[in-house]
């Protein structure tokens, strides 16, 4: 046996070692083509760009750590990435940028497939580099696990062209509504983007959420790259600003994913679900009503829980009404307080990347139907 396997299938077999990111140095993104889907006008980030204040990188790193103790504690395996000093300017031949980002929310950018870790195709700039954050533990599995597949997608270009650069000019919330609604999203199809969280993976077949982080060409890309898996494209209409898989549509176990009930899988996306007996059912309210100070993402943050095996899952601690349900799922539910980490980039799934869970690549929808698939092109 060597000390280290990479393995994970999905996002509920027996979790053995994951790795979960840390605050350091983490900045808000100055402006770049697309930001504000991230950082919306009227929010209290606009602006305002530069390192996060100390005093919240400090609390975010507790929480941080207090996951990473809680896991360990049950016998799960912790690994933290190298984080660079992200204020600084970085440049490519196509594109400059004032600040990086940090490396709280590893899941965004790493991709485990199996045996395979793949650093994904981001869309943002201030992003390119994050990857590296995550290259000395890749190395030390590389070479302490003679079947790790460290891989790379295509490294995107990042020019003006794979954005509408004209997109939020002077866009109303209704346009914004509208224009998601028919998938016409910030980003283009001019070259393969995806964040890996977007993409939700049940053994054999990965859903890949079509929204303004992950683009058609990803899915054709991430077909071919996977060709013994099946790739298919789901969508979340009601979304104005799709940005990751992990706080809309959410797996607990094998036949069972909690949806935001905000954001419903239209009808004819439902039915590879029901032809092969999986159950979905509305998640839990959020138990706030706005996001903490200086945060990306939206109170849905409550569903971004991170499961450890069948009947055990951890939880935000705040978010009573998401513990409430997953308890009486007749889950053992783990409180792990992480309101201050959400600022950095999201919730207890988000800040993790799954090394090692136990389990084999399972088909869990023998039965396709038309309607989702990508075609291989
Ligand atoms: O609802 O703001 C957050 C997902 C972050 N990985 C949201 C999506």
């Amino acid at each position: 046996m060597s000390v280290t396997t990479v393995n994970s299938w999905n996002d509920f077999d027996p979790l053995k070692h994951i790795i979960i990111g840390r605050a350091d140095h983490c900045c808000i993104p100055g402006w770049e083509p697309a930001i504000e889907a991230k950082i919306e006008k009227n929010s209290d980030m606009w602006g305002m760009w530069g390192p996060r204040p100390l005093e919240t990188v400090e609390k975010a790193n507790e929480e941080l750590d207090y996951f990473t103790n809680v896991l360990e504690s049950r016998g799960v395996r912790v690994d933290r990435p190298t984080p660079f000093q992200w204020n600084q300017s970085a440049h490519t031949p196509d594109f400059s940028t004032e600040t990086l980002f940090g490396c709280m929310p590893p899941r965004d950018v790493l991709l485990t497939v199996g045996s395979e870790i793949l650093s994904a195709a981001m869309m943002m700039r201030c992003r390119f580099w994050e990857y590296l954050a995550y290259h000395n533990l890749m190395q030390q599995y590389f070479d302490e696990d003679p079947n790790f597949r460290w891989e790379q997608a295509p490294r995107p270009r990042l020019t003006d062209n794979s954005y509408q650069l004209d997109y939020f000019d002077g866009i109303t919330k209704e346009d914004l509504a509208q224009k998601a609604k028919e998938c016409d999203f910030v980003t283009t199809e001019h070259e393969p983007l995806f964040d890996a969280a977007d993409v939700l993976r049940l053994g054999k077949d990965l859903f890949c959420q079509h929204g303004l982080t992950t683009n058609r060409r990803a899915m054709q890309w991430l077909q071919r790259h996977f060709p013994n898996h099946r790739i298919h494209s789901v969508n979340f209409p009601t979304d104005p600003t799709p940005i990751h898989i992990d706080a809309t549509f959410v797996p607990l176990r094998p036949g069972l994913i909690i949806n935001n009930p905000e954001r419903a899988l239209p009808q004819e996306q439902r039915k590879i679900f029901s032809e092969n007996d999986w159950e979905i059912i509305d998640a839990a309210w959020p138990a706030h009503d706005r996001p903490p100070p200086l945060c990306y993402s939206s109170v849905w943050l409550s569903m971004n829980v991170l499961v450890l095996d069948h009947k055990t899952v951890c939880v935000e601690a705040t978010e009573v009404n998401q513990m409430e349900q997953l308890d009486s799922l007749g889950y053992e539910v783990i409180p792990i307080p992480f309101r201050n980490a959400y600022s950095f980039g999201g919730g207890l799934h988000c800040a993790t990347a799954d090394v090692h869970r136990e389990g084999t690549c399972e088909d869990f929808f023998p039965n396709q139907v038309p309607g989702t698939q990508i075609q291989p092109i």
